[in-house]
Parts: C-alpha cells; sequence; structure tokens
C-alpha cells in the first residue's frame, strides 16, 4: 500500500533536513553551468561542505546547449584531462580540438559533483548578498519562481565562509554588490568592465587571470569572469569554463587552508 501523504512527508523532510544543514556552509556557489559545478567537485573532494544555488530548473547552465543548439561542446588541449577527471568522453577532432556530447558532460559533471557531496539547491536564485565588516559572508536566496512572477516574497540568508559568483554573462551576484554603491571591486575601474566581443583564443587566455577574488568573500569564476574583468567572450568552448572552475577551488583550498 502507498500511503500518498508519507511520499509527500518524504519529499518535504528530506528537503528541509538538507536545506537546513546548508543554512551554514563553508562554500556558496551561484549558478550550476559548467563553471560552478566543476569548482563545486573540485572543492567537495577535498572535503570542503559546498552547496551551489541554481535559479533554473535544470543545472548545466549553457552546457547543454552546446552551439547554437548543436548538442556538442569543444575543448582544447589544456582542459582535456578536467573531461577525463569529471569521466566525460570525448574525442580528437583535430590536434588541440575534443568533441564531447553536452548531455554527457552536463550529466557526468553533475553527477560527480553531487556523488563527492555538493548539495545543489536549483530553483533557488541568488539575488543579493550579505555583507559584514566590508567582506562577503552569506547569499541571499529566494525562489526562481518568485523572480518569474514577480512576486514581493522576502528572501532567506545562507552564511558562508567563501561565496563565487559563477552565474554567466550577466555576472548577477557582482552586479547586486556593485548596486549598493559602496563598495569598490578588485578591478582596474573599480566596477563591473562588461564583456567584450567574440574571440575565442583572447577569451580563454583571459578567463584563468580573471578567475579570482573580486571582493573580499566573493571569487568569480566561469564566463562572469570575463563579464567583470572586461574581457572577450569566447563562444561554444567550454574548457575555459573547466579550468575556471578548477582555477577558483584551487584559490578557495588554498584560503581555506585545504590545499594538497
Ligand atoms: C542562481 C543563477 C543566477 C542567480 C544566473 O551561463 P552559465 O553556463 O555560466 P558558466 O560561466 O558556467 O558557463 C558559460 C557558458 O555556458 C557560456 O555561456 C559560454 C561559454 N559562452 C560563450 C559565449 O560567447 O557566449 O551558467 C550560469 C548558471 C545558469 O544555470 C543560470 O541559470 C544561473 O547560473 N544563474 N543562479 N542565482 N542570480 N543567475
Amino acid at each position: 500500500m502507498l500511503d500518498e501523504v508519507i511520499i509527500s512527508r518524504a519529499i518535504v523532510e528530506g528537503f528541509e533536513r538538507d536545506f537546513l544543514e546548508f543554512l551554514e556552509t563553508e562554500v556558496a556557489i551561484a549558478g550550476a553551468g559548467p563553471a560552478g559545478l566543476t569548482a563545486s567537485f573540485y572543492l567537495a573532494k577535498k572535503g570542503v561542505k559546498t552547496a551551489v544555488f541554481e535559479r533554473s530548473l535544470r543545472v548545466g547552465g549553457g552546457m547543454p546547449g552546446g552551439g547554437m543548439m548543436f548538442n556538442r561542446i569543444v575543448v582544447q588541449e589544456a582542459a582535456r584531462k578536467i573531461l577525463g577527471e569529471l569521466g566525460v568522453r570525448y574525442i580528437e577532432y583535430q590536434k588541440n580540438y575534443y568533441l564531447a556530447d553536452s548531455l554527457e558532460a552536463t550529466s557526468a559533471i553533475t553527477y560527480r559533483a553531487i556523488q563527492a557531496g555538493v548539495k545543489i539547491f536549483n530553483l533557488i536564485g541568488v539575488e543579493d548578498v550579505m555583507v559584514k565588516e566590508e567582506r562577503v559572508c552569506g547569499l541571499v536566496l529566494n525562489w526562481g519562481a518568485v523572480k518569474a512572477a514577480n512576486l514581493h516574497v522576502d528572501p532567506l540568508t545562507i552564511r558562508c565562509r567563501v561565496a563565487v559568483d559563477a552565474t554567466g554573462h550577466d555576472c548577477e551576484v557582482v552586479r547586486r554588490l556593485e548596486e549598493k554603491g559602496q563598495v569598490k571591486l578588485n578591478t582596474l575601474s573599480g566596477k563591473v568592465m562588461g564583456e567584450g566581443p567574440m574571440w575565442a583564443e583572447r577569451g580563454e587566455a583571459a578567463i584563468l587571470e580573471n578567475t579570482r577574488e573580486v571582493y573580499p568573500g566573493l571569487y568569480v569564476a566561469g564566463m562572469a569572469a570575463n563579464a567583470v574583468y572586461g574581457s572577450p567572450r569566447m563562444g561554444p568552448i567550454f574548457g575555459g569554463m573547466l579550468l575556471s572552475g578548477k582555477k577558483v577551488a584551487q584559490l578557495i583550498l588554498k584560503e581555506l587552508g585545504k590545499e594538497g
């Protein structure tokens, strides 16, 4: 016999248990695109308590869509090893161009991250940051549906030691912080510099340089890093996103004293 209310109770209690557990976390990542997911995997692998908040129903950001809905992604030599570490199969298309199925890549990275201990909260977006003593120390959350329906519903807040903006082109978390007007970001202008036009070589080269702490307690990774630091977009080559995710994890592990 199956009892509908027991099913409902299991779902509500299961979610509540996880959400309560992650109200205080070591690392909180905004955005479950390739950069955020990769970062979360390498953090959790080292035993760091990591939560990812994704506003959409689905994870993967721009990865499942590949290039213009052709569901393939390309990565270059420098990122090939990461595909292997994440369990994504690929073929060599030609020297320095490796081709993978974008759905396999998305599912493999998500699966490996969750299995490593990452807790992904989908349908929950980051709408603001908590700042105390000039340091980001938490994220302000609300349901994705609340934003979509433009409802006036107050958010909830989680505390973290380190936050990551991995929200892609819009670099939403950094922009929210900047809008407050009282902060100076760690960029040349002290402001978000905005993404440049397409140049794959330059965009990919810049992304690692741009992956860093943009304000005390807040790192930026993936496409958001190039948007914050004024570097070019690069089209559907995803190596930079994976490398950026791994790099931000390494920087955070160092800050938390958990490298090695
Ligand atoms: C919670 C949010 C919020 C929010 C957005 O866009 P993404 O895939 O980002 P990256 O950096 O991992 O990868 C970028 C890549 O997909 C891409 O767009 C490339 C390579 N473009 C090159 C080019 O030339 O166009 O994922 C970001 C995720 C998405 O799932 C959003 O739904 C989510 O973040 N998100 N989640 N709170 N405020 N804003």
